[in-house]
């Protein structure tokens, strides 16, 4: 559908030049950018800010720490002349939540939306051969028609801050990275591959290429040994892929697709993708991947970490892959946003499944969600309220882009359309049915879809379970609800609830995508207490025997990975401590109770191993 979707890759015809780096930065507190030019000249005393990053935890003093509003970026960037004759566009793969890019004073693009990214075509506004300044305003203001949603809060100060309906710190700014890419004037906009079916070996596959021009389009497809297997000829087709090496959970094989405009022997546009070949489908009870049923292991996690806050960072990135794989995990959620394209590529090749999640979060007037969210009567259901139409626009145009960036990646398996909903009114329905169709009619693949069911909704109380492809489930029983030594008590509800589940819902997979409890790491107490390890191990071991009554219960990711930093508040220690790792990853007593159970559990309930299939 676009070329803004497309990740950035280095090819015969395109070049990438990374902007990451040292830029200018300074607050706009009295909203004076715009006015004073600052898009023409640059920034007034500057401070350097690393992109990417989030501002935040750079700083050492709250009020910069807790900015909201406009703040601005500038760096000046040398354009080769070479590229005169092709496009020049600048691609940021996100900023959070709302960007205005100037290419020398020059306003190229406005985009809404903090994690999918956007291009800013420059042709029009470059000096070729030459220094060119690049300012970007961004804004992180929350409100009902942003997403995730929260408000603004004036001081009496007049200092304003952003107050989340959502637990995670709003960090924000330029969190990931900044490229200028170089593409010839005919290009490659979007390429889409679809596995149909993997049947005796082989393979059948769909695949459309679209353009900007007339010329014809070849497409290669190569092994992991760069053999080419199939050619064809034309924007779109249907192959057949002979002795597939399939993609399989934790036995993953990319084949590289690549696309061609050519006019003759002469390559106008290349570009090309990793694509794993695989069905994803629902039958029944079961989650099927290639056919057979799978059970998820894994978390729900955050992109979060010490002094980076949100920003991008590979090497986290990697530790949390190793984590996941040393407690054998299979899968993960993007709560409660879209994640860097860079997590999904390491996903796609290390055979992980991901419920793909849009930062559709804080459907619940309430600054203590987690809170109020086991609550029926304390905060308002937002579908309730005037104004939901223009939510209902951002959030469309949030699914939109989710899914033309990530409809390619083998490891997504599902779309999570919305975190904890308050689907209790009626007036959920038509807005919800709105979002799921959408899903369904943009995906190619026709993935699965569902949004994880919150606490107030319990069994019988949600209006749009009939929604839902599968069910997802968020769960703080022995936390939220009957904690500490009401446990048993705390089981005795869910299990009720499940009974209710079983009759309400008998022809879908469930899986629960959050339970969990705090807990400070080396807290110890016998017998436990709530916030010691002892507990979060106490609490896990009732939780599961609870997931083992029920075989249709084919999922598990607690909350959460690791230990991630929330607004300041009274339920809150310097952040959520739920992690079963600490925020600089290391393993509470809970991540080893987690390996046993995940280890002695294989990924495909009917016993298939691909492993011995490689
Ligand atoms: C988590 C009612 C539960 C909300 N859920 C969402 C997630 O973002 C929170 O961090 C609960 C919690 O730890 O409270």
């Amino acid at each position: 559908m676009s070329f803004d979707s497309m990740y950035p890759r280095t090819t015969s015809t395109r070049r990438i030049q990374s902007l990451d780096g040292t830029w200018d930065f300074t607050f706009d507190r009295q909203g004076v950018g715009e006015t004073e030019k600052w898009q023409e000249v640059g920034l007034p005393n500057p401070v350097d800010m690393p992109v990417p990053a989030s501002f935040s935890d750079i700083f050492t003093d709250k009020e910069s720490r807790e900015f909201c509003g406009d703040m601005w970026y500038a760096r000046r960037v040398f354009i080769p002349g070479e590229w005169r004759n092709g496009n020049v566009d600048i691609r940021f793969d996100a900023a959070t939540h709302r960007a205005v890019v100037y290419l020398n004073g020059i306003r190229l693009v406005e985009h809404e939306g903090g994690f999918t990214p956007f291009c800013a075509h420059a042709n029009d506004a470059v000096r070729w051969n030459d220094w060119n300044l690049l300012v970007v305003k961004v804004n992180n203001e929350l409100s009902h028609e942003s997403l995730p949603l929260g408000r603004v809060k004036e001081l009496k100060s007049g200092a304003r801050i952003n107050q989340p309906y959502f637990d995670f710190f709003n960090y924000s700014g330029l969190q990931r990275s900044v490229r200028l890419l170089y593409t010839p004037s005919e290009r490659i906009v979007d390429m889409t591959v679809v596995t149909e079916s993997v049947t005796d070996g082989t393979a059948c596959v769909r695949y459309e290429i679209e353009t900007d021009g007339e010329h014809e389009v070849r497409l290669f497809v190569r092994d992991a040994d760069g053999a080419t297997v199939v050619e064809a000829k034309g924007a779109s087709g249907a192959l057949e892929i002979e002795n597939a090496h399939l993609w399989n959970i934790q036995a993953a094989y990319l084949y590289t697709f690549v696309a061609q405009i050519v006019n003759g022997d002469e390559v106008i546009d290349e570009y090309f993708d990793e694509i794993g070949l695989r069905t994803v489908a629902i039958e029944g009870r079961d989650f099927l991947v290639n056919g057979h049923p799978v059970y998820l292991k894994g978390f729900g996690r955050h992109e979060d970490s010490p002094i980076h806050g949100r920003g991008f960072d590979p090497v986290v990135a990697r530790r949390d892959f190793e984590l996941m794989k040393w407690m054998g995990c299979n899968s993960f959620r993007t709560s409660h946003y879209p994640y860097a394209e860079e997590e999904l590529q390491e996903a796609d090749r290390e055979g992980f499944l991901v419920i793909d999640e849009v930062a559709a979060v804080g459907f619940l007037v309430s600054t203590q969600n987690f809170d109020d969210a086991t609550k029926k009567s304390v905060a308002k259901t937002l579908f309730d309220l005037p104004g939901i139409e223009k939510t209902l626009e951002v959030h469309e145009q949030a699914v939109r882009e989710l899914i033309d960036r990530d409809k390619n990646y083998a490891c997504v398996c599902a779309w999570s359309l919305f975190n904890e909903p308050d689907f209790s009114t009626d007036g959920s329905v038509p807005y919800a049915t709105q979002i799921f169709d959408l899903a369904r009619e943009l995906d190619p693949q026709k993935r699965p879809r569902s949004y994880t069911n919150v606490t107030r909704c319990r069994a019988g109380i949600d209006k749009c379970t009939h929604l839902a492809d599968f069910m997802m489930l968020n769960r703080y029983d022995g936390w939220y609800v009957s904690p500490g030594p009401e446990i048993e008590d705390a089981r005795e509800i869910l299990v009720e609830e499940m009974h209710e589940w079983e009759e309400l819902e008998p022809d879908k997979p469930f899986f629960f995508t959050e339970y969990g409890c705090d807990t400070m790491a080396g807290v110890h107490k016998l017998p436990s207490v709530m916030w010691s390890e002892e507990y979060q191990v106490e609490y896990f071991k009732m939780q599961h025997e609870v997931f083992d009554m029920f075989d249709w219960v084919v999922g598990e990711q607690p909350w959460n990975l690791c230990d991630f930093q929330t607004v300041e508040g009274k339920m809150r220690v310097d952040g959520n401590k739920k992690g079963a790792f600490t925020r600089d990853r290391q393993p509470k007593a809970v991540a080893f109770l987690l390996r046993d159970r995940w280890r002695a559990k294989s990924d495909y309930i009917d016993g298939f191993d691909p492993r011995s299939e490689l």
